[in-house]
This record gives structure tokens, sequence and C-alpha cells, in this order.
């Protein structure tokens, strides 16, 4: 049986979650609490972290290499362009998602607000939801300004850039964290990602002690 350990709102597991799902490609979803690493948990990622895949027999970490893995395996619909010049797109917004957008915004809301609960590790510092809280305006501004320029974020075409962005955005959109009248562009384009099936998966997830608010599953929001 594939499965993906995973935790519901880590974007590294939701970028993963959307790319499977984009690929038809079932798997059973297993939670994993990260902050209480068992020794199965460390056996299958010494890093302990989540998102870890086990798909056809092989274990595998690192949302980007999963994906891009995927991409090449099961090349069916594409996520990622063919010529090196989109390539090098792609992987540029996503690191920009992953690592800038998860620096500067997701660890400043979703884990002050959230995970910090959840893990009972005290609460939230309103100095950094102050800080994440303003640096999100710049992040929607960006992509404001490329969606002007293109259709999707990366080009012409969905990729796995879109859904890497998606995949943040939406665990800030489960804590009611993003403001989507900014901008109508990027509402648009969230809208655009949010009705493909693949979506789905996210839109049905509760996490205990955060209600889901009823904008959040809503295409028409
Ligand atoms: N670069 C990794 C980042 C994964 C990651 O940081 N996951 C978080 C949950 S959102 C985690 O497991 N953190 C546990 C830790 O850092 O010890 C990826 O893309 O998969």
């Amino acid at each position: 049986m594939n499965r993906l350990f995973h935790s519901p709102l880590s974007p590294f597991c939701r970028k993963v979650r959307l790319t499977l799902a984009e690929k038809r490609i079932e798997v059973e979803l297993i939670e994993e609490r990260y902050w209480e690493p068992t020794p199965d948990f460390l056996r299958r990622n010494p890093a302990g972290k989540v998102p870890v895949l086990r798909l056809e027999g092989r274990i595998m970490s690192e949302s980007q290499a999963i994906c891009e893995y995927l991409d090449e395996k099961f090349p069916e619909p594409a996520l990622l362009p063919r010529t090196p010049e989109g390539r090098y797109e792609v992987r540029r917004l996503c690191a920009w998602f992953d690592d800038k957008f998860h620096d500067e915004v997701i660890s400043k809301l979703v884990y002050e607000r959230v995970t910090k609960k959840v893990m009972k590790q005290g609460y939230p510092d309103s100095k950094n939801v102050k800080m994440g809280a303003q640096k999100i305006k710049y992040h929607l501004d960006y992509m404001a300004w490329l969606l002007d320029q293109r259709r999707w974020l990366a080009g012409d075409a969905m990729t796995l850039a879109d859904f890497t962005a998606a995949a943040h955005l939406s665990c800030l959109d489960y804590i009611s964290d993003v403001d989507w009248n900014r901008s109508p562009a990027v509402k648009d384009w969230y809208a655009k990602v949010k009705s493909r099936p693949a979506f789905r998966t996210l839109l049905a997830d509760q996490v205990p002690g955060f209600p889901q608010p009823s904008h959040y599953a809503d295409l028409d929001f």
C-alpha cells in the first residue's frame, strides 16, 4: 500500500498531496506527530521531517525531490515544462515559497497560531504574528505582479510552482490569514487552483481544535 506520512497544515505535505492527486496516484494518508518522533518515523526519515512517501516499496522524503520524481516517473499531466528555462523558473518559484515565504510568513503565522498550540509550546508571540501579517502583503503583491504578465505563476501553463504556492496559501487560508481582497488576480488564480479535483483532498482537512472556516472549502469564496 502506498502511504504518505504527513501533517495536515504542513505546506510541504500539501504540495506532495496535490501532486499525487493530480497524477491520480492513490495513497493512504497517515498523520505523523513529527514533534514526537518515533523510532519508526526516524527510520523512514532520519531528518525527522514530513512529508515521507512510501511508494511502490520506496521511501522518499523532501517535498521538491518527491514531486520532481513523481513528475518524471508519471509524466502525465506534466507539472514541469519541457524547456530548461521553463524548468528553471518553476524551480525558482518553488524555492521562493518553500524557503522565503515559509520563513517570512508560514513560520510566523501558522507556526505561532496553530503548531505551537498543537505541540503544547505556549502562546503565539504577537511580534511574530504582526511580522507575518505584514510580510504576506509583499508576497501577494509579488504574485499579482507575476500574474499580470502570465496566466499561471511560472508561465502560461499550470505547474508545480502553482501547487507549491497554493499549498502554502491554503494553510494560511485555513486560519483565515489571507486577505483575498488585496489582489483580484491572486484571488482568481487561487480560485482556479482550488477548483481542480486534486485540491479536494485539502479541502476536506479538519484540524482538531481549529474548526475549518466556512470560506475555506467554498469554491466561490
Ligand atoms: N525541505 C523539507 C521541509 C519539510 C519540513 O520542514 N517539514 C516540517 C513540517 S511543515 C517538519 O517536519 N519539521 C520537523 C523538523 O524540522 O524537525 C521538505 O520540503 O520536505
